[in-house]
């Protein structure tokens, strides 16, 4: 069973699945939305519940009728900058979600489920020491980053306190071709693309300065499957273990469609794209997966830059 089935990580998650003779169940809000239908025409031999992290007798009746083997969690308010401006729902949603999600596997075969947990980078915020692993302090610096704390911990102590299989992947920024467009690495090599094809001059981004640690989605899927498969739940940090700042991902973009390295010519700022709190640096390191799982990426910086642009290449040639 997958929540947020529909969003980047559940499309890769999915095929990857399918891929190992899985039948999957995935949980939408609504079955009827554009994205449900999107999910549908790509992957039909998959059942689509309606079941809300917001609903606690959805997850009950979802859990009870599906009766999963694997949960995994990926169902959340993922936009950052968004959980600034609806702080009550990114909490409902992304924290009391997860909790909600554990009490119904709890309640309907805690001891046969094993859950996976969609914990996150942002979690470290105002890091106190870099590259960032299992171990490093958290201080998360949005009510996203906040939530997904929440639902960390509560993981963690569900593990502890019911002896279920839980365990979470803090995974360090991931993009691919299933990335939606209000990401700056989406809205980067979409926006360029336009501008090749001469459909739009210009785009606006808030700043050039921070910097993540930035790999394939596709890459990411397996470690939560090979943290569902290990001998006991553990937590793993996956990550590429390279920073780069959103300049070096933008002008990588320009560069691989041949527009130059003046910023100035395609960028303006504005200012409202920034946050209140930004997380200025944020690098992994992922040698616990490494070494426990056998878990490495094997997607460079630059190729996932050239699979981005090469869909949305496809896309805005169609359109
Ligand atoms: O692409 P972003 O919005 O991703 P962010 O905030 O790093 O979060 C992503 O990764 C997390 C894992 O670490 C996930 F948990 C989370 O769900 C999401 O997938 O922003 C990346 C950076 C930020 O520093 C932001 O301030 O890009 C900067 N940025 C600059 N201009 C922009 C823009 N971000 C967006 N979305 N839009 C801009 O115009």
């Amino acid at each position: 069973m997958i929540t947020g089935i529909t969003g980047q990580d559940g499309h890769h998650l999915t095929s990857y699945l399918l891929e190992k003779g899985y039948r999957i169940v995935g949980t939408v809000s609504d079955t009827d939305s554009l994205r449900a239908n999107e999910y549908r025409s790509l992957h039909p031999e998959v059942k689509l519940v309606k079941a809300d992290l917001c609903d606690f007798k959805s997850l009950i009746e979802v859990t009870e009728s599906s009766n999963p083997d694997e949960v995994y969690n990926l169902g959340a308010a993922s936009l950052v900058s968004l959980s600034f401006a609806e702080p009550e729902k990114t909490a409902n949603s992304t924290g009391l979600g997860t909790l909600r999600l554990l009490e119904a596997i709890r309640v309907f075969g805690a001891n046969k489920v094993k859950f996976y947990q969609a914990s996150s980078s942002e979690m470290f915020g105002l890091v106190n020491e870099s590259p960032q692993n299992e171990l490093t302090s958290f201080h998360p610096r949005s009510p996203y980053a906040v939530a997904k704390t929440f639902a960390h911990y509560t993981t963690q102590n569900y593990r502890e306190a019911y002896q279920m299989f839980a365990c979470s992947g803090i995974l360090f920024n991931h993009e691919g071709e299933f990335r939606r467009h209000e990401f700056v690495t989406r809205k980067i090599t979409s926006s360029l693309v336009k501008i090749k094809l001469g459909k739009i001059k210009r785009f606006s981004l808030g700043t050039l300065t921070p910097k993540r640690d930035w790999g394939y989605a596709g890459d990411y899927v397996e470690a939560m499957w090979l943290m569902l498969q290990h001998s006991q739940p553990e937590d793993f940090v996956i990550a590429t273990g390279q920073a780069r700042s959103v300049r070096d991902f933008l002008l990588q973009a320009m560069k691989t469609l041949d527009l130059g390295q003046e910023i100035e010519k395609f960028v303006d700022f504005d200012e409202s794209l920034t946050r209140p709190t930004e997380v200025e640096t944020l690098v992994g390191d992922a040698s616990k997966a490494l070494n426990t799982l056998g878990w490495k990426p094997k997607t460079s910086f630059e190729t996932l830059i050239e699979i981005m642009i090469e869909n949305d290449l496809k896309i805005e040639s169609k359109s």
